[in-house]
């Protein structure tokens, strides 16, 4: 299929008319055109071999021939002019905040500037505030753009989107004037990184939801502010855009921000096909415009023939396709996590005693936990000998006997040593209530020694978990060389659940593997990796990881009740 390739070049085309100054009507023309074929529900080249073109709605003689031209020799000489024309840099300035096309060509056509550097410099030398439309508040705006661009390339971690994001919705919630306000965007899909938060909210007073939106006490500054979108930079360099829609056009807004933007292109062609337009405001009907449903999300995707999907699964990796199937899984929810199963305490590197641990557990709501502490070579971790492995399990034992209602299983993250091995001989291995192995040593080995040194490991009929299979550190550490399929074939082998680990930086198995791993008949536990009891929480981003990769509840070891978690393990 080539209606990306052609959408993508009627964009830039459009980019930079607008960039060239040419007129409105010629750039809305291609942006619209470009629009329709990304939401095309057959193969363009199809569609321009059978000559049928000019039947997509604002295609003329003219933008034919183009599209033609793309779809025979996959570029367009038109295109390639208007390159020589405008430096194609100069797009790359339209993503600064404070600089839209005009501006641009305006830096360009008296300056010459055509890229960052040149236009960093020319603010500090205040050579743009004489320029008509400029000022030296442009100015200063235009560079604390550009530090914005430079610092914000990089995104964050879930977890410090989660905080600062249902903060700031909870801020929210006590406007009068908010009817109903939610996260969107990539936060509410919970995906491993976030590039900006995004809020919606429905209200039938924009102005006063906004103003009240840019008083919130952690705002460093706003970036824009209009009736129906306002975005602000919180202390830490997070960017939040806000929304402000119509109750009747809620659920359809919520749908289109919330993506994400492939889920989205599709469901619109579905739209299409079904002879509806989907767009931020509502499903409208295709011919006559009126309004269809929009208030609900809900709506949304029951008019168009689908079940509910939830917002994690929207990544357009199948979910629409099984959604129109009615075969949707019934991904594990949040509140069916009944315990968890990586948790260190003081015994080695954790900062917390297991009494402290048990009892925050159980506020939690969880009626047991697998403490792992650390193996004995893992010296800097002060792993446990197998005298301190004989006191802790005396020291569950005594905890145990205490609760009526609540269950430690006692368990170790033992270290897989460079050759396969494990870090604690059978019989000490035997003692414990689980067994979890994992890498922490020597992460360099070629890809096939390493492949089979975790293999090795599984092997182990005491081993129950392997603990984030992949070692990768979001932003910080590549997974290790291994061949990820080849892991998870001897996974389902040799019985070995695989871990999601909860961590923020972790989230290891990722939502991709997951997915995959379920397929090829893998199960699942979800751990925390706490090493302090404020830790706990970052079991949710485990269970968002489980869900974007479909896991339903009986994948996952943590939903399961005391009772059959003994059986399960198998050491009772
Ligand atoms: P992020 O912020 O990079 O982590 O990812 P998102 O998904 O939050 O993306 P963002 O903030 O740019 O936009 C929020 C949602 O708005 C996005 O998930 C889908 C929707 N959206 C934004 N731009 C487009 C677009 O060009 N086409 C479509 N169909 N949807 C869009
Ligand atoms: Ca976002
Ligand atoms: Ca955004």
């Amino acid at each position: 299929m080539k209606n990306q390739l052609v959408a993508d070049i009627l964009y830039q085309v459009a980019d930079l008319l607008d960039l060239k100054g040419d007129i409105f009507f010629k750039i809305r023309a291609y942006r619209m055109a470009a629009q329709r074929i990304e939401d095309l529900d057959e193969d363009i080249e199809i569609v321009t071999s059978e000559e049928r073109l000019l039947s997509i709605p604002g295609v003329g003689e003219a933008l034919a021939k183009k599209i033609k031209e793309i779809v025979e020799t996959g570029r367009l000489e038109y295109y390639e002019k208007l390159k020589k024309e405008v430096p194609e840099e100069l797009l790359v300035l339209l993503d600064i905040s404070g600089l839209g096309p005009r501006k641009v060509s305006a830096l360009f056509k008296n300056l010459g500037i055509t890229n960052i550097m040149e236009l960093k410099k020319a603010c500090i030398e205040g050579k743009l505030r004489d320029l008509e439309g400029f000022g030296e508040i442009t100015e200063r705006n235009i560079l604390r753009g550009i530090k914005l661009k430079e610092r914000t390339s990089g995104r964050v971690l879930l977890n410090v989107a989660y905080h600062d994001g249902y903060n700031y919705l909870n801020y929210m919630k006590k406007c009068e004037k908010v009817d109903r306000v939610s996260i969107a965007g990539s936060l509410r899909r919970m995906k491993e990184t976030i590039g900006d938060l995004d809020i919606l909210a429905s209200s039938d007073y924009p102005d006063s939801v906004m103003d009240f939106f840019i008083r919130y006490y952690d705002v460093q500054r706003v970036l824009l502010k209009g009736s129906t979108k306002t975005s602000v930079l919180l202390n830490n360099d997070l960017q939040v855009d806000l929304r402000v829609v119509k109750p009747e056009s809620y659920g359809a807004a919520l749908q289109y921000f919330t993506g994400s933007k492939e889920h989205n292109v599709k469901m619109r062609s579905i739209a299409i096909k079904k002879g509806f337009k989907l767009n931020e405001y509502g499903l409208f009907n295709k011919k006559t415009d009126d309004y269809v449903v929009g208030e609900s999300e809900n709506d949304v995707y029951s008019k168009l023939g689908l079940s509910f999907i939830e917002p994690e699964l929207r990544e357009n990796r199948g979910e629409i396709e099984a959604a129109k199937e009615g075969v949707l899984p019934d991904v594990v929810s949040y509140d069916d996590i009944k315990g968890d199963f990586h948790i260190h305490s003081l015994w080695s590197d954790g900062s917390d005693t297991i009494d402290t641990i048990a009892e925050n557990a159980k506020k939690i709501g969880y009626e047991y936990i697998g403490i792992t502490d650390h193996s004995q070579s893992l010296k800097i971790a002060r792993g446990l000998s197998e005298d301190r492995v004989n006191k802790k399990i005396d020291e569950i034992n005594r905890i145990n006997k205490r609760y009526s209602d609540f269950q430690v299983f006692c368990g170790t993250e033992c270290d897989i040593k460079p050759d396969g091995s494990l870090d604690y001989s059978n019989s000490i291995l035997k003692k414990f209530d689980f067994v979890c192995i994992g890498i922490h040593t020597n992460f360099k080995m070629k890809k096939e020694d390493m492949t089979k040194r975790i293999i090795r490991g599984m092997e182990n009929e005491n081993v129950d978990f392997l603990a984030h299979p992949t070692g990768r550190l979001i932003g910080r550490r590549d997974p290790f060389e291994i061949d990820v399929e080849k892991v998870i074939d001897a996974a389902v082998k040799t019985n070995t659940r695989l871990e999601i680990n909860s961590f923020p930086d972790r989230l290891d198995l990722s939502d991709i593997y997951v997915k995959y791993a379920k397929e090829k008949g893998v199960r699942f536990v979800i751990g925390s990796d706490s090493h302090n009891i404020d830790h706990l929480s970052f079991m949710r981003f485990g269970v968002a990881t489980a869900r974007r990769g479909w896991l339903e509840k009986k994948d996952i070891l943590n939903t399961y009740s005391v009772k059959e978690i003994s059986k399960i393990l198998g050491r009772e």
